[in-house]
């Protein structure tokens, strides 16, 4: 066992992080990745690591994932240290989190709990705490199956926040009724944002979408371009609500910019499915920014995992550019072009310093070309709006008035110019 002594805070929970190596079948993410970022996402709920241990697991054990003398082997460290509670970076089944916590008498905390924590702490919007609740309860209902009623013995802290001791001392059949009733509400919530970017598409404003891991600098990038007053933080999901925000470009065309939860890898599905009005943004973009924070010692990975989200939301092949972000925290710039240059659309910025903002800026014109399209059409002389809108949204090349038609020759965003050919 390899235990390792980190750091002291008087208040804090004191947690044992435990590391689960899976010997087959997790290539991409190696010990020290999952090491640092169950950290940090521990460090986001308040959680000081008094301990870890790595353990490879070539096989699974039913009844506590990992083998009986290794249990034994966390009850003795949890005593030694007097630990709280102790946080598996991997998923537990129900039945495996009761048995290790009959065995090592403390809280029993997985990956998704914690991820989910973080959440519970962070959301402030009603619309936010409406989804994590629904996220919480998706992961709690099929865990009360044979638990009666005792969730709320373990008392506070990490795993314990949201949906409160009251709520989870209710029934089974009244966690379903309440999630039927959230996602009603959210169901609602969804349908005034589609209203929303339906009128937003009628006027013509393409839509940008800032995407990428979390704290990659999406929300500091919305700032420097649009003066959001967007928080901003180091640490993980700090920004759980959409923001959209009007920016207009040097060479005065408008798009609308929204900045969004950011992603992780493995992100519970529970978390994505319940943040689906949120995450529409991201589905109904024209254009997606992916901002990664190139300073990052796992950059490659994590955009390899904001990746694998964006394919779950159906969104992957949609046009992108790549953000290159945080180059003023790079020693040597010298390997950047050579990186850059195996994208289609990517541009190098400090979304902290502004600087190149010009350049991203720039880009954004230019990608904006490929959402124009030249019509040529012919519409009844009732439709005079039609013909405002031409002026409104693109370049007019003509307009010719006949008897009883209008022909109008233009360039207009994509997104518009169904609308001449009713
Ligand atoms: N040095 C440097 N730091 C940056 C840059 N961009 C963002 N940051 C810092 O990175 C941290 C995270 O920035 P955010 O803008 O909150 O990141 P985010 O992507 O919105 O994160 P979430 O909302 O948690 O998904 C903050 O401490 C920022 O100040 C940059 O270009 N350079
Ligand atoms: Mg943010």
């Amino acid at each position: 066992m390899k235990n390792v002594m980190i750091e002291n805070r008087e208040d804090a929970e004191k947690v044992l992080l435990v590391i689960i190596n899976f010997k087959k079948g997790k290539a991409r993410w190696n010990v020290d990745e999952d090491l640092n970022e169950m950290r940090e996402l521990i460090v986001a709920c308040g959680g000081e690591v008094v301990e870890q241990v790595v353990y490879p697991v070539a096989k699974p054990t039913a009844g506590y994932l990992i083998s009986e003398s290794r249990v034994k082997d966390i009850a003795d460290l949890c005593r030694a240290k007097t630990i709280d509670t102790v946080i598996f970076s991997h998923d537990l089944k129900g039945s495996q989190q009761r048995n290790l916590e009959d065995v090592i008498k403390t809280k029993i905390i997985d990956r998704t709990q914690l991820i989910l924590d973080i959440f519970a702490k962070h959301a402030s919007s009603k619309e936010g705490k409406m989804q994590v609740e629904l996220a919480q309860l998706e992961y709690l209902l099929p865990r009360l199956v044979g638990k009666g009623i005792e969730l709320s013995r373990l008392g506070g802290g990490i795993g314990t926040l949201g949906p409160g001791e009251t709520k989870l001392e209710v029934d089974r059949r009244r966690i379903s009724q309440r999630i039927v009733k959230l996602k009603r509400n959210l169901n609602e919530v969804a349908s005034q944002r589609a209203l929303k970017r339906k009128q937003r598409k009628n006027k013509g404003v393409p839509a940008f979408s800032l995407v990428g891991y979390t704290n990659a600098g999406k929300s500091t990038l919305l700032n420097a371009l649009t003066q959001a007053g967007q928080v901003t933080r180091n640490g993980l999901f700090t920004t759980l609500d959409s923001l959209s925000r009007q920016l207009v470009l040097p060479n005065h065309q408008r798009i609308v910019l929204s900045d969004t939860v950011g992603f992780m890898h493995d992100l519970p599905h529970h978390l994505i499915e319940a943040f689906h009005a949120t995450l529409e943004d991201v589905r109904e973009a024209d254009i997606l920014l992916h901002v990664m924070d190139v300073s990052h010692p796992y950059f490659r990975h994590l955009r390899e995992s904001v990746e694998e989200v964006l394919k779950e939301l159906e969104s992957f092949d949609k046009v992108t550019i790549l953000v290159i972000n945080k180059i003023d925290k790079l020693e040597d710039r010298e390997w950047l072009k050579g990186f850059q240059k195996g994208f289609d659309h990517a541009v190098c910025i400090s979304a902290k310093t502004g600087e190149n903002i010009p350049g991203l800026l720039e880009k954004i014109s230019e990608m904006l070309s490929s959402l124009i399209v030249e019509i040529d059409v012919e519409i009844p002389i009732t439709r005079m709006d039609l013909v405002s809108l031409a002026h409104e949204e693109g370049e007019v090349y003509s307009v010719k008035y006949y008897a009883k038609t209008i022909n109008i020759r233009a360039a207009v965003p994509k997104c518009v110019a169904g609308r001449f050919y009713k």
